[in-house]
């Protein structure tokens, strides 16, 4: 779904991730990108420059200069835009306080409503209503079977009435829905190539005879801006309640899922993802924006990290770290704040430059931090402040304490002193990495 965007997207964020600052000039060079990716994916222009507009009116504060994760910050201020753009909280069907609950399906021909009729009819069973379809295509001959062959999918049984007059059929399926013992009804109505006055006319008068709980337009995703046009002017002529986007399995851009809500004002409520009465999903827009922007659960990690990380303790131990006195405690407090955000792995996908591909076939090896702890821990105060001091017979001891081996000792000592020395040399300077932050000096 959506992986061309997610991908340019993917690049963008991997650059901002890399500054350690950022100056309003990067903030618009990234919006620049991003706004290139949007309309790319085929997102309505006046939507991509109203979102664009309000990231960079927020990306250039306080926030984001002031941040120890700037980057971090940015890429949340987009997540949190999208969510909005995409609906918010998101929206569910609508059920009848008085059952039946009819919900009719409207649309072009081919967009899916046929097929997603059973695919709600499945749900929605699941969830424990009793659904009647509805056989409202009375042009197309085959269209009765094919709502028959997809029903026994569900399986749901399928209502045909005198199988001539569409908005006839719907009503005598209102009517008689209580006496079945059914409380939702779908309605599978016919389409057309494009809108044209007599189907218009045929559903508003289905319209005024059953007073539907919901209308749904159902449009195929994979058409990008036209859907939107198709939503609008239904929207328009009919009036919707909501939207359902189908075929979003296939290389659908992305261009109708983004711009739909913000130009009809309605919200998308399912989004179908294959043939099989099974492929629908609920349209959540929290997580389909984290889907879009290939982010994981990076969004409440920042959250969490920018929580529990505080900017005082990490300006104590630059200090420390530029007069060498970093310790094997300070370490393990490090390590320790870093395990409390989430599993390694994570906070990895976290740091500035690190790539989520590579991270992939990383392994992290949790048990290994285990062991560093343990040792850490059966050392004595004075050894973990000062480590030179750590000779022979004190290691050998370590190792029994903490139930590991000299070996490991004698690798956690090496790597520390390491990493120390390297610490050093970042923060005053002398050693400048590429991706991290510079340290004030
Ligand atoms: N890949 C994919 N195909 C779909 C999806 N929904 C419907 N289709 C296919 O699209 C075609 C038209 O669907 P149909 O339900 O007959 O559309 P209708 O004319 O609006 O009733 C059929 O071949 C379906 O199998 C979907 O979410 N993903
Ligand atoms: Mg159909």
């Amino acid at each position: 779904m959506f992986d061309d965007l997610t991908e340019k997207l993917g690049d963008v964020f991997r650059r901002l991730r890399g500054y350690g600052r950022l100056s309003e000039k990067d903030v618009r060079a990234a919006m620049r990108e991003i706004r290139i990716a949007l309309l790319e994916a085929d997102v309505n222009y006046r939507v991509v420059k109203d979102f664009i507009d309000s990231v960079q009116s927020e990306a250039v504060g306080e926030r984001v200069t002031k941040s120890v994760s700037p980057g971090y910050q940015v890429i949340k201020i987009v997540h949190d835009e999208l969510v909005s753009l995409l609906g918010g909280e998101g929206e569910r069907i609508g059920f009848a306080a008085s059952p039946p609950t009819v919900i009719m399906l409207v649309g072009l021909q081919g967009c899916g409503k046929t097929t997603l009729a059973a695919k709600l009819a499945h749900r929605l069973k699941k969830a424990g209503k009793r659904p009647l379809l509805v056989a409202c295509d009375t042009r197309r001959p085959a269209a009765r079977e094919q709502l028959a062959i997809v029903a026994d999918q569900v399986p749901a049984p399928v209502f045909f009435g005198d199988g001539t007059d569409a908005v006839e059929v719907a009503a005598s399926a209102v009517k008689g829905a209580r006496e079945q013992g059914r409380d939702l009804l779908i309605l599978d109505t016919g389409g057309r190539l494009h809108i044209d006055d007599e189907l218009m006319d045929e559903l508003a008068r289905m319209k005024d005879a059953v007073h539907p709980t919901e209308i749904c337009l159902v449009a195929d995703g994979m058409t990008g801006q036209d859907a939107v046009q198709v939503a609008k002017e239904f929207d328009d002529r009919l009036g919707i309640d909501g939207v359902i986007l189908t075929k979003l399995d296939g290389d659908a851009r992305g261009g109708a899922a983004l711009s739909i809500r913000a130009v009809t004002g309605r919200p998308i409520k399912f989004v179908g993802v294959g043939e099989k009465v099974g492929d629908l999903e609920e349209f959540i827009p929290e997580r389909m924006a984290s889907r879009i922007l290939g982010l994981g659960d990076v969004v409440s990690l920042v959250e969490k990290a920018e929580a529990v990380i505080d900017q005082k303790e990490a300006e104590r131990l630059e200090a420390k770290l530029r007069k060498e006195e970093f310790t094997l405690d300070d370490f393990l407090d490090q390590l320790r704040q870093m395990r409390r955000i989430a599993p390694l792995d994570q906070v990895l996908q976290m740091v500035p430059g690190v790539d989520r591909k590579m991270l992939k076939s990383a392994v992290v090896d949790e048990a290994a931090l285990d062991r560093f702890e343990a040792i850490v821990c059966s050392m004595t105060r004075e050894e973990r402040r000062r480590p030179e001091i750590l000779d022979g017979s004190r290691r050998k001891r370590i190792a029994k304490g903490s139930g590991t081996t000299l070996h490991d000792v004698n690798n956690v000592v090496k790597q520390f002193m390491m990493a120390r020395k390297l610490m050093k040399d970042v923060t005053t300077g002398k050693l400048k990495v590429p991706g991290l932050p510079e340290f004030r000096r």
